[in-house]
């Protein structure tokens, strides 16, 4: 049996875990998950029947991790021969924009898609601030680091990465020189192009099944 189940769709948050798994060279088994028919397993692990969720079957019993930020973060503490978790140096940034990322940027971005707008005197009260105002808090550290940590790839841009090409798809986030830079930085990760070459097959072969 492989280390983890991996449950996830194509062209979707999936495509985060796909990622962080292929960074560690974790031994996973996926099993895609259609939205209408969702398998049993999947709902007894996380019963919000969300993707990505993955099941780490440790010696000692099976652990559930949803939340495609908490997973990158798991898998860089369980496997910290790759790398990718922060020197104490970079974990004030590390922590920060992991959690910016799927904190204010996520909220952000989503009331964007959707076109909440929220009343100019309620900007105190939301976590994010205002669009504007995440959109610029980034701006500042992208233009003055290569990476969230600074000068060095770690998981916290697995997970900033992707939010950062959902905004940018989607035409939300602007197309700053530092945001452009610092998603191709980060696509010229061999892990990513593997991760994204599978998500791109198990489209293929969903589009294909119907
Ligand atoms: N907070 C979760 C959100 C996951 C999520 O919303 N996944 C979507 C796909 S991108 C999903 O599973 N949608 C199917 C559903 O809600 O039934 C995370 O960050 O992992």
């Amino acid at each position: 049996m492989a280390a983890y189940t991996f449950y996830t769709n194509p062209r979707s948050r999936g495509l985060i875990a796909s990622w962080a798994l292929h960074e560690v060279g974790a031994d996973f088994a996926m099993v895609p998950v259609g939205w209408r028919e969702k398998p049993p397993a999947l709902l007894a692990a996380n019963p919000l029947g969300k993707v990505p969720t993955l099941v780490h079957h440790a010696p000692e019993g099976d652990r559930v991790v949803t939340e495609a930020a908490a997973i990158c973060s798991y898998l860089a503490e369980e496997h910290p021969e790759a790398g990718l978790l922060p020197n104490p140096a970079e974990r004030g940034h590390y922590h920060r924009w992991l959690f910016f990322a799927a904190g204010p940027l996520e909220q952000a971005l989503m009331a964007r898609m959707l076109g909440w707008e929220l009343p100019a005197e309620r900007e105190g009260t939301a976590g994010f601030g205002s669009f504007d105002r995440t959109v610029a808090a980034l701006d500042v550290h992208l233009s003055q680091h290569d990476f969230a940590c600074g000068t060095r790839f770690t998981m916290a841009d697995v997970y900033l990465t992707s939010q950062f090409d959902w905004g940018l798809n989607l035409k939300l986030l602007p197309r700053h020189d530092a945001f452009l830079a610092y998603a191709e930085r980060c696509h010229a990760r061999p892990a990513y192009q593997a991760a994204l070459a599978a998500d791109r097959e198990l489209y293929r072969q969903t589009k294909a099944q119907g």
